[in-house]
């Protein structure tokens, strides 16, 4: 059956509450105090079931608002789950402030159909109802009320005038609404919190998407806490689900009353996230004083309410009348998907300035303004591919995992499927282990790894190749997307892997871990002794290789240069002789010739040292031996 939710909506005393019970036979309001004062002051509910004009039944759940201007935060608690709504207004008083106050919240809310009844018509005579039908046609025009779209019915709760009438636009509106979809996450903003005795502890809301089962596991937003679903009923029967666009009652297991309040969500569990900022549209009510940057207003979303900073992109502040992009900073985080919509309320006094919708529940920080504006723009109004590509798109290479962007946007995993199957065809986004990015950042990331391995060679030349892992935490990126860019680097040849070694391809050998630890043992154990030099043997010795491999780094080590063999049993670092050869060019100035004992002296070397290195440096032409003396080239 499909079910409809109908809101009320209008000024105090303008006879909602009897509607509903003319309606329904159900009176909503159900506080003690409510009876005794004859005022609505919190939201009530109430149920009908009607043969749409196809014949099919409707299930209709009434949510009846208090009309009292103290009580504007209650009505947006239960006006934010509707599809349809009655705007009351008693024929003996016509248009008063909330009635404007609430018809503008609808508008702001984006309600899309709705009923103008006129009630109290048992208390004028013909000629004032006309004049007040005049009057409310010119209040709604242009609206979602307009006369051509919406009927005015005149009712008396009383004696029961129009109500068939009534009741038969109901149902065809309501036939007409789109209804929910079921078929998305569930989410149920909490109206109320209870204790049933034998039961525990009870909330219930409107669905407004998705569907819950019994023994469903489910996360209460903000906190995180778990809770498992007891039993259900929806509009007070005893159900085993409760689908999208129901009253709905939950009896909870894992939560006490007072760890649950109106204003919460529940949702499926680690699906989604509470955020503390949102990126807007918001529209400023004509009435209300322009909206400055910086503000403090009072945010409604469904039963949500809580205090926000509203910080506006680019200007000083939004004109009445005026629609903008804004960030809202929420005092409390709050569970928010884009299209929600969301109504402002002044500081203080507390009067409605305005409302719109949620862009973006995930911004990110340090965006420039022009791509901000771009962004938020599809946002508002590209199609939810347009709106993924973008979101992917800002990520840059790093992209978005799909987790991630069924937070970021509230879609199923098959809906975000098929929404980016043709850009991934087209290869316009690629996919990379369990993350969407756009092909153009990731192929600007592979150019980077190509730069920066190229880079460390230039480095580094005598490195067989840069570690995998620094090499990724250098670019800082994630492990499944710098594992795919390295294997389309490989398979394109651009890049070698050996081991865990990335390299240029045909760059010299490349070694084995362990060989190019004992690379880095051998390289500095000489580099370390300066001309003091160990034997090579033992230097080999205390090596984990076997001999000839560790032979093979010490060839690859003296072809490179790093090493070098000055006689049959000496090696030197090439750093320890470059530094020699700039220590004698420095003795000249003192005296051209050098003898072997102030050779010695001079380095602090004995004669097993001495004498091949002064042969070496005769035949690198940097002595030249005359008699026992070397004259200083
Ligand atoms: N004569 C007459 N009286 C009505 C009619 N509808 C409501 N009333 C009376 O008007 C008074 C207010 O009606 P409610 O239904 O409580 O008004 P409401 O809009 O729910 O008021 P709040 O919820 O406090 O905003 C009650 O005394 C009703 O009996 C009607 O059609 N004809
Ligand atoms: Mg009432």
């Amino acid at each position: 059956m499909k079910s409809v939710i109908v809101g009320t909506a209008g000024h105090i005393d303008h006879g909602k509450t009897a509607l509903v019970k003319a309606l329904t036979g159900i009176d909503a309001d159900r506080l003690e105090e409510e009876k005794r004062r004859g005022i609505t002051i919190d939201i009530g509910f109430a149920h009908l079931v009607l043969p749409s004009p196809n014949g099919e039944a409707l299930r209709l759940g009434f949510v009846d608002v208090p009309g009292h201007e103290r009580f504007v935060r209650n009505m947006l608690a239960g006006i934010g789950g509707i599809d349809l709504v009655l705007v009351v207004i008693a024929a003996d008083e016509s248009i008063k402030p909330q009635t404007r106050e609430h018809f503008d919240i609808c508008r702001l809310l984006s309600v899309r159909r709705g009923i103008t009844v006129l009630t109290k018509c048992d208390m004028v005579d013909r000629d004032t109802l006309d004049v007040v039908r005049l009057e409310v046609a010119d209040f709604v025009r242009g609206s979602f009320l307009d006369t051509s779209q919406a009927p005015i019915v005149a009712v008396s709760s009383l004696t029961g005038e129009g109500m068939d009438e009534l009741k038969r636009t109901l149902a065809r509106i309501a036939a007409e609404a789109s209804a929910r979809d079921s078929s998305n996450f569930p989410r149920l903003p909490i109206d109320r919190v209870f204790t049933m005795k034998g039961f525990g502890t009870v909330v219930t809301g409107t669905l407004i998407s998705g569907v819950i089962n019994k023994d469903d596991d489910l996360e209460v937003f903000p906190g995180q806490q778990r809770v498992r679903v007891r039993g259900i009923q929806v509009h007070s029967e005893a159900a085993t689900q409760a689908s999208a666009g129901e009253r709905t009652a939950l009896n909870l297991a894992g939560a006490t009353v007072d760890e649950l309040s109106r204003g919460m969500t529940l949702a499926p569990p680690a699906t989604f996230r509470s955020t503390s900022r949102v990126d807007v549209e918001l529209t400023l009510l004509a009435s209300a004083k322009p909206l400055k940057d910086r503000a403090r207003v009072h945010l409604h979303a469904y039963t949500s309410e809580t205090i926000a900073t509203v910080v506006l992109h680019n200007k000083k502040q939004i004109k009445p009348g005026e629609t903008g992009f804004a960030q809202l900073r929420l005092a409390e985080p709050t569970l928010l998907l884009p299209g929600d919509r969301f109504i402002l309320r002044q500081f203080s006094p507390v009067i409605t300035i305005g409302g719109g919708a949620v862009l973006d529940a995930s911004p990110m920080s340090k965006i420039k303004p022009e791509a901000l504006e771009k962004f938020l723009t599809i946002c508002k109004a590209g199609s939810v591919e347009q709106i993924l590509l973008a979101r992917i798109a800002r990520r840059g290479f790093r992209g978005l995992p799909v987790d991630q962007i069924v937070a970021e946007t509230g879609l199923t995993q098959p809906a975000i499927a098929t929404a980016l199957s043709k850009f991934l065809s087209e290869k316009v986004v690629i996919r990379a282990g369990d993350r969407f990015v756009d092909a153009a950042a990731f192929s600007g990331f592979l150019s980077r790894l190509f730069v920066t391995v190229s880079e460390f060679q230039k480095r580094e030349p005598l490195a067989p190749g840069i570690n995998k892992e620094t090499l990724r935490e250098g670019l800082e990126a994630p492990p499944d997307l710098f594992g795919v860019a390295l294997e389309a680097s490989v398979r394109s040849k651009n890049l070698d892997l050996v081991g865990d070694l990335v390299r240029l391809p045909g760059r010299g050998v490349v070694m084995k871990d362990d060989e190019a630890e004992s690379r880095n043992a051998i390289e500095s154990a000489f580099s370390s002794a300066g001309l003091k030099v160990p034997a090579l043997k033992d230097v080999l010795a205390s090596l984990k290789l076997d001999k000839v491999r560790a032979q093979k780094i010490v060839t690859l080590l003296l072809r490179d240069k790093v090493l070098i063999k000055i006689s049959e049993d000496l090696v030197f670092h090439r750093d320890a002789l470059a530094a020699l050869r700039k220590q004698i060019a420095g003795e000249k100035t003192k005296s051209p010739k050098i003898d072997v004992a102030r050779f010695k002296d001079m380095l602090g070397v004995t004669r097993k040292y001495a004498i091949p290195l002064l042969e070496y440096l005769d035949r690198e032409h940097v002595t030249r031996r005359v008699g026992d003396e070397r004259i200083i080239l």
